[in-house]
């Protein structure tokens, strides 16, 4: 179901025009929004089309951390309805900012992104995203109030209640992070239940991929879509994925995305993979111009086969800073994922270990557990998955087949995947 056709299936030029006339008015805003935002555009020309994106600065992170707590605030405090943060690995949190109209536009595209995955209203809705400073429980716990769909808030974590609720209740879909599904799932397939009437998963969060996708939807016994977003544009609901699997959808209405050259920062063409970069359109409280997300993906717009014509994102291939460099080879994380799941002996649990012993070259060990009731000699699996890696990443490495369960669940959070030693 598609929640607002007027947005979502807007033709391009129509949908263009709207975001040139939100754009210009944003750059307007911000000239004398805050301090940081009057510097940055000091001499820049107002844009005359779209085109013109690429003459106005970019935002970072690291900015949003030096402007903590409230630096980047466009209205006086008073006129806040809601924050949210994000706790990052290092320094300050980033905080998310909202008027009462920001939440009432969180609503929206978490409906949208709620009914893309296959929810409608009246269904049962479990929010397994954690609740609290973290935007993924209230974020689309409000999404369901939107669609008009009925919220479970059981938020991350306590796998038992979870599950009660899901085999007690005709839940029909859940919202969780990836691993988490999977946590869920193996759980049920370990106690043999069977959820009531569960048949979507939205995830998201964290990376995956579609291999891991595959793995959940046979495990879990559901259709599940991917959700994307991050604390610094609004939280989820940036962009979905619909039930036609062709990419997420981005809802670019309120959200202006570019990809471009992670080193240059020149625009790259569609189809062509590089950071993705985010402008909030419709932002009230904290909008931010041309901001790096460091996530790594491709851009296509021609209309899907669900019939909405906003632009699709790729999955993501991990995020700049996920990359791992391995003697002077980059690895990202998740091509390792995507190897892993071709053997159908391997489960989606899996890690990976970097070391730097004292005088010598970088070593990497993948450890990965095995299927329950697979038929195998973990040696021989581990000497296969070695040689197909070697070829795929072009370095040396070693894979350890570990039993199931040997590999530590994450129920609250991002799954942590690698463990960089190096850096310890
Ligand atoms: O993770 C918001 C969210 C909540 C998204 C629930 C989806 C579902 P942050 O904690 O600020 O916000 O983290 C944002 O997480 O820049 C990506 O690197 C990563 N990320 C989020 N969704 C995906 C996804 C929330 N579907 C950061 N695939 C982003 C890959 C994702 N990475």
């Amino acid at each position: 179901m598609i929640f607002q056709p007027e947005y979502e299936t807007l033709e391009r030029h129509a949908l263009e025009a709207l975001q040139l006339e939100r754009l210009q008015a944003l750059v307007e805003r911000l000239r004398d929004a805050n301090e940081i935002s009057t510097e940055a555009l000091a001499g820049v020309a107002a844009p005359r089309s779209l085109g013109d994106l690429a003459g106005l600065p970019f935002s970072t992170k690291a900015e949003m951390r030096d402007a903590y707590p409230l630096g980047l605030l466009a209205v006086p405090p008073e006129n806040l309805a809601r924050l949210h943060a994000s706790s990052g690995t290092t320094g300050n949190p980033t905080i998310g900012a909202y008027t009462k109209e920001d939440l009432r536009v969180f609503g929206e595209v978490m409906a949208r992104s709620l009914a893309g995955g296959g929810i409608a209203p009246g269904d049962m809705f479990q929010v397994a995203w954690g609740y609290g400073l973290f935007t993924g429980g209230l974020g689309a716990h409000g999404g369901c109030e939107t669609l008009g769909a009925c919220a479970i808030p059981a938020s991350s974590g306590n796998t038992a209640r979870q599950l009660q609720l899901l085999t007690d209740l005709p839940v029909v879909g859940i919202g969780c992070t990836p691993s988490y599904g999977l946590v869920l799932a193996e759980r049920l397939r370990a106690e043999r239940r069977r959820p009531k009437a569960l048949r979507y998963a939205i995830c998201g969060a964290e990376s995956w991929t579609r291999e891991m996708r595959d793995e959940l939807e046979e495990l879990f016994g559901v259709v599940a879509t991917n959700i994307y977003g991050l604390t610094e544009i609004i939280g989820p609901g940036v962009a979905q994925e619909c039930l036609s699997k062709q990419g997420l959808h981005v809802q670019e209405d309120h959200f202006l995305a570019e990809i471009v050259d992670p080193e240059t920062g020149t625009a790259l063409a569609d189809g062509e993979r590089g950071e993705l970069v985010l402008t909030t359109l419709t932002r009230e409280a904290m909008p931010v111009l041309r901001y790096r997300t460091r996530d790594l993906t491709s851009m296509v717009r021609e209309r899907c086969a669900c019939g909405r014509t906003t632009a699709r994102i790729d999955w993501f291939t991990g995020r700049v800073d996920d990359m791992l460099v391995i003697r002077g080879i980059n690895v990202f994380p998740s091509a390792v994922e995507e190897v892993l799941l071709r053997f159908s002996e391997l489960s989606p649990n899996y890690r990976i270990f970097v070391d730097r012993p004292p005088h010598g070259l970088d070593q990497m060990l993948v450890e990965v557990e095995h299927h329950p009731g697979a038929a195998l000699d973990p040696d021989q699996l581990a000497q296969a998955v070695t040689t197909r890696l070697r070829e795929t990443l072009m370095i040396s490495l070693q894979t350890r087949v570990v039993s199931p369960g040997t590999i530590e669940r994450i129920e609250a959070g991002k799954a942590r995947r690698v463990i960089d030693r190096r850096t310890l």
